[in-house]
């Protein structure tokens, strides 16, 4: 079991006392972090008590501990889950080596580019959401945004860590650019499509939290099977604080479509609207828009980096040890279905080349079991609509069906068609700033916005009325 140092100004569990040099260069890039976080982080609400959670171990039951703390003055630390004796490498051209603790000269690139990449969506996250507390539902909700909010702040330095102790003077400097790179900034975006989105309402957050948060649980998952032990470890650990995030986007959507059903029940025309509430087509276009681009963050279905990725055993496949018996993926195909001059045909891949398109499935197959729950939801509800998850090749920028048209049921249209329907299928302008005209915080306790259900019980077995937040 690793030492836990919580006292220290970066809590850890590495001993990062016994590396000097280490622990200066990650205290020098500490005040800066703070900075990042005062400029970038929650508008408001940084002086006021907010009951979080704050890790103190990384396994058991008991690994946090819930208390009032200012933000600003949260533990972010760097943890990683126990060393596991004697791994080997699980899948691809090292299968069953010993797993490394250092970086191979010869996947330097690479692994620092997986590296970076991921921790530049954490604080992107943060970016996006900092708007969001002034429009909170309920102190409930206000907490829980704040809850995933530091976590992903400690997911950033979750990846600081790994550059500052693994990449020398380069990873050094690709830490400072995670802090300088801004999402949705025309000159220095963040890296990825999916988090440069503009997430300025409680639809949209619940839906990032239930569709970017989940891609998170994919990639950290397939990273957590990485022969490169450090980042193995740290992904476990990050994956046993994503298990919130996603519930808070799964209850979230739930508490809305639960709330829309009513309220279309009670309105004499069946319009949620009327009744100052989400109709439940306007629940379903912000479903299929996160949905399309967090489906992006895949990479391309025929990706040849995929491939490199997982023969030299850097990213494998979801639970790769548990669910697969053969580990090379070496002589198989995979048939994916590709457009090609207008139609749609089937294609053999390599697949060792479909790695990309094989997470996405698992991770699609993921979404559709909460989608039949919502639906069960509306229908208990009395009202006879079905939610339903658009085709993984509808509304896709990247990859075979990027700039390629697609209804959401995934058959092939003209993009005469597509712009035909597109205020059907997608959120309007219109939708967007009907959504900010009810969005009006409930700070009272136990009080909650009209558009939303409560949830079925509060956090750390407290009742949905306890006071969340100080304010
Ligand atoms: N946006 O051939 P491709 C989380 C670029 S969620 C913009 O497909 P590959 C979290 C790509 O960079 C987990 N650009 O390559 C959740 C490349 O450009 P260059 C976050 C994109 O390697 C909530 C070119 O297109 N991480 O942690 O197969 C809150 C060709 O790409 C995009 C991930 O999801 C895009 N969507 O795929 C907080 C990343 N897609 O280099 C946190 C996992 C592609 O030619 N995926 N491009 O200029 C990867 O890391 C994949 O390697 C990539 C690329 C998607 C980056
Ligand atoms: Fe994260
Ligand atoms: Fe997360």
């Amino acid at each position: 079991m690793s030492q836990f140092d919580l006292q220290s100004k970066i809590p850890n569990n590495v001993n990062l006392a016994a590396d000097r040099r280490l622990q200066r260069a990650l205290e020098q890039w500490q005040p800066r972090y703070l900075e990042w976080w005062n400029e970038m982080g929650p508008e408001g609400f940084q002086a006021k008590d907010v009951y979080l959670r704050t890790a103190i171990g990384v396994s058991g039951d008991d690994w946090a501990q819930f208390d009032y703390v200012k933000m600003p003055d949260y533990r972010w630390g760097i943890f990683l889950a126990d060393q596991v004796p004697d791994r080997r490498v699980p899948f691809g051209d090292h299968l069953g080596n010993p797993v490394w603790q250092e970086v191979p000269g010869e996947y330097r690139n690479v692994l620092r580019r997986i590296i970076v990449t991921q921790g530049d969506t954490e604080p992107a996250s943060v970016e996006q959401q900092r708007r969001l507390g002034q429009t909170a539902p309920s102190l409930y909700d206000l907490r829980n945004l704040f809850q995933v909010n530091v976590e992903e702040g400690r997911h950033l330095w979750a990846m600081v860590y790994l550059l500052h102790s693994h990449f020398g003077a380069e990873g050094r400097d690709e830490a400072e650019e995670l802090l300088a790179r801004r999402s949705g900034d025309s000159d220095k975006p963040r890296i990825l499509d999916a988090f440069n989105q503009t997430c300025d309402d409680w639809l949209s957050f619940f839906c990032f939290t239930m569709f970017a948060d989940r891609d998170g649980k994919f990639q950290l998952a397939s990273l957590a099977q990485s022969a490169f032990d450090p980042l193995s470890r740290t992904c476990r650990f990050m994956l046993t604080e994503e298990a919130h995030h996603m519930f808070v986007g799964d209850t979230g959507l739930e508490r809305i479509l639960r709330r829309s059903a009513q309220l279309t029940r009670l309105d004499p025309n069946g319009d949620a609207r009327a009744q100052g509430g989400i109709d439940l087509q306007t629940v379903q276009k912000f479903i299929n828009y996160w949905f399309s681009y967090c489906l992006d963050l895949f990479g391309s279905e025929v990706s040849s980096n995929a491939a490199d990725f997982f023969g030299a055993g850097l990213k494998g496949r979801f639970d790769e040890e548990r669910r697969f018996d053969e580990h090379t993926a070496l002589n198989q195909i995979k048939t994916l279905v590709m457009p090609k001059n207008g139609q749609l045909v089937n294609e053999d891949i390599d697949l060792r080349n479909a790695m990309n398109e094989v997470l996405r499935e698992d991770y699609i197959e993921d979404c559709r079991n909460a989608i039949r729950r919502w639906s069960k939801v509306v229908q208990n509800e009395g009202v006879d609509f079905v939610v339903t998850l658009p085709s993984g090749r509808f509304h896709r920028h990247q990859g075979i069906y990027g700039g390629v048209q697609f209804n959401p049921a995934g058959e092939l249209i003209t993009a005469d068609e597509f712009e035909a329907q597109r205020t059907t299928w997608l959120p309007t302008e219109a939708d967007r700033a009907y959504l900010r005209s009810i969005m009006r915080p409930v700070t009272e306790h136990g009080k909650i916005a009209n558009w939303i259900a409560p949830p079925k019980k509060g956090i750390n077995n407290n009742e949905f009325e306890f006071e969340y937040v100080k304010l």
